[in-house]
């Protein structure tokens, strides 16, 4: 839809639909009228240059977009680093710990060198996870104030580094005032922004779990739990809210983007309780109103489906989503020593989605750590990382996936402060109890013990990080596979437009040298080749007929878990 049209649309919508009463908005955000004026283009020349972005579809993405280039760091605040003493992990911790993501120099290396931050639920909750919030325009107090939040995005665009909140727009904390008035009073304006009924539809979630809720007024769906109860995006009142939401941190706190949580449960269909059309529908809305705010937010869903229903959302709904089922098949080929799990999820995600325009992760907040599913066992992490940060996609990192942190379920327990070193909790707090003790293994296992080792996971994923960011075809290039018979090895091509190489991950505890490459057709044209991210010499192919190469042999022997990226010509 045209921009302008959108947005004179929306605001009738939005001085339609409003409900008549709002005391819950904080005194700090604009009124509607006001949002709708600042959201309006003013020359015309302006909206001719937002358009494309509005009608892009799957087909016209062209890319690459700026989170090509990126690596993202998903950081849970409590947890991170408390800056107060007060155990509980903070947005100034955040910033005290900014120089170890990335100290925006690039000639020291020492740093991390991601990019990007997506941080877990930042908004006022009752909840240690943050995941049901009450008040969608507060920083949570226990993290800080929103002055913290924009230094905070101040501090991290000086060292390059983009950072996404989460967002919940499923549901709401059942303390959310909306609910609150929505079940006390069933003539409440708030009454509709949530699903009733008087009687128990009875009907169970997708978990197995009780979706409808008893309470004094009538039954309320919650697909989560009785404490979340689904927003009602059926009613366009709830619609505007949040788009006065999504306009706040945009607009007022910055933002470069959201992570979507839950986002295909967004809109039920009766018990069809997820990737519903309708769902679909108000995406597109939703992607065509916050690029009309900023054409560079980025967003990143949580689709918790397979390969084939994910897609269905980027590119005029979402710009990226998180693929669990790549996800699984990287942790797999490390743990099994095979590459046959993520060849065939390469083959897949690289055949369906837009180029690149996928997110891709080992585990996140919601599993088992890599490290504790890798059976703690430090090769196999290098590996996953090797597969992670060489891949396709756009890479996010789980805080302390760099350094081997572990835990297992209950969720608590994959939350637990980060390691900063060997001090009494983990050098986490000052104070004698953290909100959460740290993993018992903390005193062997830390960044302090790691950031020196040359040999140590951390000292790897900085090595692959950098080594992502100075080559253009690790971030934004095509994958194509390289043919070889020996199931350990990993060989693929990432190729753009000024860039080839060749990636070799020898998955394997055993030096591999009775192997050869062959690549039927590809870009090569002189046959020179170098290797970049260890430095070893290699061997040049012989360039075939097609601009491949057959029976290449780059090095005699690879190394025992091996990683090796070959620039060729
Ligand atoms: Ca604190
Ligand atoms: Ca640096
Ligand atoms: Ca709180
Ligand atoms: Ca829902």
């Amino acid at each position: 839809m045209h921009r302008l049209t959108y947005l004179l649309l929306l605001s009738l919508v939005v001085g339609c639909a409003a409900p008549s009463v709002t005391p819950m908005r904080p005194p700090a955000t604009p009124t509607l009228t006001a949002a709708v004026e600042t959201a309006t283009p003013t020359p015309t020349t302006e909206v001719e240059t937002a358009t494309p972005a509005n009608t892009a579809t799957p087909q016209a993405m062209a890319g690459p977009f700026w989170w090509n280039d990126a690596v993202f760091y998903e950081i849970f605040v409590r947890s991170f680093y408390d800056s107060d003493g007060d155990g509980i992990g903070d947005l100034n911790g955040v910033i005290e710990k900014l120089d170890y993501l990335n100290d925006g120099d690039p000639a020291t290396t020492d740093d991390l060198g991601v990019t990007g931050i997506w941080l877990m639920p930042i908004m006022q909750s009752p909840s240690y996870h943050g995941y049901d919030v009450v008040d969608y325009f507060t920083v949570d107090d226990e993290y800080g104030t929103n002055e913290d939040f924009l230094r905070l995005m101040e501090e991290a665009h000086q060292r390059g580094i983009r950072v996404i909140v989460d967002l919940v727009l499923n549901h709401t904390s059942s303390q959310h005032p909306w609910f609150v008035s929505a079940r006390d009073d069933v003539n409440s304006p708030y009454r509709d922004f949530y699903i009733w009924s008087e009687e128990d539809p009875g009907y169970k979630g997708p978990w197995g779990a009780r979706a409808w809720h008893p309470s004094s007024t009538g039954y309320y769906y919650g697909i989560f739990w009785e404490g979340m109860p689904d927003l009602n995006y059926n009613n366009p009142a709830v619609t505007a809210e949040m788009q006065e939401v999504i306009r706040f941190w945009l607009e007022d706190m910055g933002a470069d983007g959201f992570r979507l949580d839950a986002v295909k449960h967004l809109i039920e269909d009766g018990r069809i309780q997820e990737n519903t059309p309708a769902t679909h529908e108000w995406l597109r809305g939703f992607y065509a109103f916050y690029k009309g705010i900023n054409p560079d937010t980025v967003t990143v869903g949580e689709v918790w489906s397979s390969t084939a229903a994910v897609v269905k959302y980027i590119g005029d709904q979402l710009d990226l989503a998180f693929e669990f089922d790549t996800a699984q098949a990287m942790l797999r080929s490390a743990k099994f020593e095979n590459r046959d799990y993520i060849l065939d999820a390469h083959r897949l995600v690289t055949a369906r989605y837009p180029r690149n325009q996928f997110a891709t992760f080992l585990t996140n907040h919601d599993q088992e750590r890599a490290m504790s599913e890798l059976r703690e066992n430090a090769n196999h992490a290098k590996m996953a990382a090797s597969l992670l940060l060489t891949g396709p996609g756009v890479p996010f990192l789980y805080y302390g996936e760099e350094i081997g942190h572990v835990g297992g379920k209950p969720d608590e327990n994959i939350r637990t402060p980060m390691q900063w070193s060997d001090e009494d909790n983990a050098g986490f707090t000052s104070a004698t109890i953290a909100w959460r003790a740290p993993q018992r293994n903390y005193r062997e296992v830390n960044v302090a013990a790691q950031a020196d080792d040359p040999d140590s996971l951390l000292s790897h994923y900085r090595r692959l990080i950098h080594t992502r960011s100075d080559h253009a075809a690790l971030r934004v290039g095509d994958w194509r596979e390289v043919e070889v018979e020996d199931k350990r090895l990993y060989a693929f091509l990432r190729h753009s437009d000024n860039e080839t190489l060749l990636v070799l991950i020898n998955l394997s505890g055993e030096p591999i040298s009775d192997y050869s490459l062959s690549l039927p057709e590809g870009p090569l044209s002189e046959g020179s080749a170098s290797e970049v991210f260890t430095g070893v010499p290699v061997n040049a192919p012989t360039v075939n007929a097609n601009g491949g190469f057959d029976g290449y042999v780059p090095l005699a022997e690879l190394a025992a878990y091996g990683t090796y990226i070959v620039q060729l010509k």
